[in-house]
């Protein structure tokens, strides 16, 4: 996901602070959010390789699966659900760190001596021990590779190729206005540290399987629009699951496509998902920044960033849910937010 707007006010990395946590504990959780996408988890497991350098033990804790397109990444089965112990320190990346956004037991987070935020999503408060809150970076990944290189850390390749797996993720592999010079020559750095672009490109932008390509077809089918084409939107459903043998994972890219409409402000995937609470409802937005996608689910309890954002519906059926979304959005892009 990306920030397309920096803010104007340069923040202050708090290194010393992040070092010296390093150097008193000795045991180290590293959550991010959930949904977890390339940022999150190659952040996540780049940290976790430099703390494991530094003879520390650390565990990636997420209770949402790693995505397929993940799964080329060193050492993503090291990603648990629970921590063997209670770890004394935690790193919260790439979320705000509060409950409902963070893919981890919280009481992992609340019983942990001394916690560190780092993210860079605009919605984000200093709501922790240290806030490294910093919204013009392109992607959490930047933010740790400074870390590293500030902290004099060796980068393998193995970290290398994790962190440029999260720059790549949350630029669209260098497409999205929040592509600078910075985050090019540090994509460049880490060509050099052992990362392999070709690889992280095609696996997190190009390959899906046989059931999700199929799941897209009946996506581009089924496309509806509305405010004369400025909102398009797609309703998947559990029988188009069914249909397209595809599972979740199959429809993350999808939403794209419906962006990528000629006149499109504002684009909508809705899935029949379930949960623990009967249907739950996965709702994708993708606008111009300036229609603030953040904002919009923020109101339905989700989050992201201005152009891509997420959230869930609970308690409502599917064909509830899908006019209720649609309808509200159709309102949101009147209203010209
Ligand atoms: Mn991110």
């Amino acid at each position: 996901m990306n920030s397309a707007h920096p803010t104007t006010e340069a923040v202050t990395p708090p290194f010393d602070s992040i070092l010296a946590a390093i150097e008193k504990y000795q045991t180290f959780l590293i959550v991010a959010h959930v949904g977890p996408d390339g940022d999150a988890i190659g952040s996540a497991l780049a940290l976790r390789g430099a703390l494991k350098s530094l003879d520390k033990e650390a565990w990636m804790v997420s209770s949402d699966a790693v995505p397929p397109s993940c799964r080329f990444l060193p050492d993503w089965k090291s990603i648990v659900a629970n921590p063997p112990t209670q770890p004394q320190c935690a790193f919260i990346l790439d979320c705000d760190g509060t409950p409902p956004r963070v893919a981890a037991p919280y009481h992992l987070i609340e019983n942990a001596r001394h916690k560190i935020l780092i993210d860079h999503h605009r919605t984000a408060q200093p709501i922790f021990d240290v806030n490294w809150i910093d919204p013009s970076q392109p992607a959490v990944s930047l933010m740790i590779f400074a870390l590293l290189r500030h902290l004099k850390i060796h980068v393998s390749p193995d970290m290398a190729q994790c962190l440029l797996c999260g720059i790549s993720t949350d630029t669209g592999n260098f497409r999205f206005s929040n592509t600078t010079p910075h985050c090019l020559r540090a994509a460049g750095d880490l060509v050099e540290l052992g990362a392999d672009p070709a690889e992280i490109a095609f696996k997190l932008f190009d390959e899906r399987s046989f059931g999700a390509t199929r799941l897209l077809g009946i996506a581009l089918q089924k496309m509806e629009a509305e405010c004369d084409g400025a909102l398009t939107w797609a309703a998947l459903t559990a029988a188009d699951f069914d249909a397209a043998q595809a599972g979740d994972e199959g429809s993350e890219n999808v939403v794209n496509f419906l962006r990528s409409v000629r006149g499109a402000r504002m684009a909508i995937l809705l899935r029949e998902r379930f949960d623990e609470t009967g249907t739950a409802t996965r709702v994708s937005v993708r606008c111009d920044p300036e229609l603030r996608a953040d904002l919009f689910c923020q109101k339905f309890g989700g989050g992201g960033h201005a152009p891509a954002a997420g959230f869930r519906v609970r308690h409502k059926s599917f064909v509830d849910s899908v006019a209720y979304v649609v309808q509200s959005a159709g309102a949101w892009l009147r209203e010209q937010h």
